[in-house]
């Protein structure tokens, strides 16, 4: 089944639901126009796409544009207020999620309503910025909660689970489904995978993520992140590959635990803990998700840093290792754990 084609299937599903993610008013709060909005727009033709902004050089300037890259430049103030170049017009933010823009395009006022992807911020990754050797103990079997989100009002569609596979190469983590099926992304760091792969290739900034891939044809923007080694969450926006004004957006949440989750403290994923798994928490002792030796799987906090008290946390669940053999401290221990170390 080639679930990601059949949009108005989707779209009867959630008809009857009513959950709004963007409507809330932030009175006061300083306003983060990056990111990436669904546009509704009207004026000359109507149409819906995806729209992005994105810092350009220079104070509160920003670039508002399609995904392929055409757009205007602007000046966006912290309070939202928003003024076009060259007296093409101007628009508002009117909480940190919504903004609307009124562009005179050659003589007809259009007007852009725009709201921020349900569920992402300000940081959905737009533009890559160093790609990272990808961590190899993320491949492997996941089970998966698909879930629809509509672009335009948030709302949430029925679960569906399904078995993904995951392989890494490079810098890359290719997501798979069951119909074979896959999303390739880049890793911008030890715990984000970022996407983006746009036909025809737009140029300069906006480019499509180097060894960013799809196998169906859609447009796509995505982002997934790893919360711990063995549970991640991924939003993938698409969009047709259809003339302006008759393009069609869909937008997937993943929500994903490894089959075979790596046992607490498993840092080489052998499932097994052991002194091995202690020693390479100590040689990650330092280093952050921005480091490209970071190991995620060492982070037994999920603060992003591997600390003296990822170590802790480690001897503290595996008191048995580091402290011998108190019987009180097979408590709670798990056998796969006990089992090697009672052979040792
Ligand atoms: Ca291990
Ligand atoms: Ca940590």
């Amino acid at each position: 089944m080639n679930q990601y084609y059949f949009f108005p299937a989707f779209r009867s599903v959630v008809a009857g639901c009513c959950v709004f993610l963007c409507s809330i008013a932030f009175a006061g709060e300083n306003i983060d126009p990056r990111g990436i909005f669904f546009n509704r727009f009207s004026g000359g033709f109507s149409g819906t796409e995806w729209f992005q902004t994105i810092p350009v050089a220079g104070e509160n300037r920003y670039s508002l544009n399609d995904i392929f890259g055409g757009g205007f430049t602007a000046t966006i103030t912290l309070e939202g207020v928003i003024t076009l170049d060259g007296g093409v017009g101007n628009g508002s933010f009117s909480d940190p999620d919504n903004y609307v823009i009124t562009p005179d395009l050659g003589g007809t006022v259009f007007t852009f309503v725009n709201n921020r992807a349900p569920l992402t911020s300000p940081n959905f990754p737009l533009q890559l910025s160093s790609p990272r050797p990808a961590n190899t103990l993320l491949a492997g079997n996941w089970n998966n909660v698909l879930q629809t989100i509509n672009p335009e009002t948030g709302v949430i569609g029925p679960p569906s689970n399904e078995l993904l596979t995951l392989t890494t190469a490079g810098n890359t983590l290719r997501i798979t489904d069951p119909g074979g099926l896959f999303f390739q992304g880049v890793f911008e760091n030890g715990v984000q995978v970022a996407y983006r792969r746009i036909v025809p290739d737009p140029t300069g900034v906006f480019a499509s993520f180097p060894d960013s891939d799809i196998n169906f044809a859609q447009d796509m923007l995505g982002e997934t992140m790893f919360l711990n080694v063995n549970e991640f969450v991924a939003f993938f926006l698409l969009q047709s590959r259809a003339p302006l004004g008759s393009q069609v957006q869909q937008m997937f949440r993943f929500t994903a635990a490894r089959v075979n989750p790596f046992p607490f403290g498993d840092v080489n994923g052998d499932q097994v803990v052991n002194l091995d798994d202690r020693l390479l928490i100590e040689m990650q002792l330092g280093l952050d998700i921005e480091d490209d030796n970071f190991n995620l799987a060492a982070d037994l906090d999920s603060d992003g840093v591997i600390t003296t008290n990822d170590l802790a946390l480690f001897d503290d669940e595996e008191v048995i290792l580091v402290t011998g053999f108190e019987e009180e401290a097979l408590l709670g221990v798990s056998a796969n754990l006990v089992a090697p170390a009672m052979a040792g």
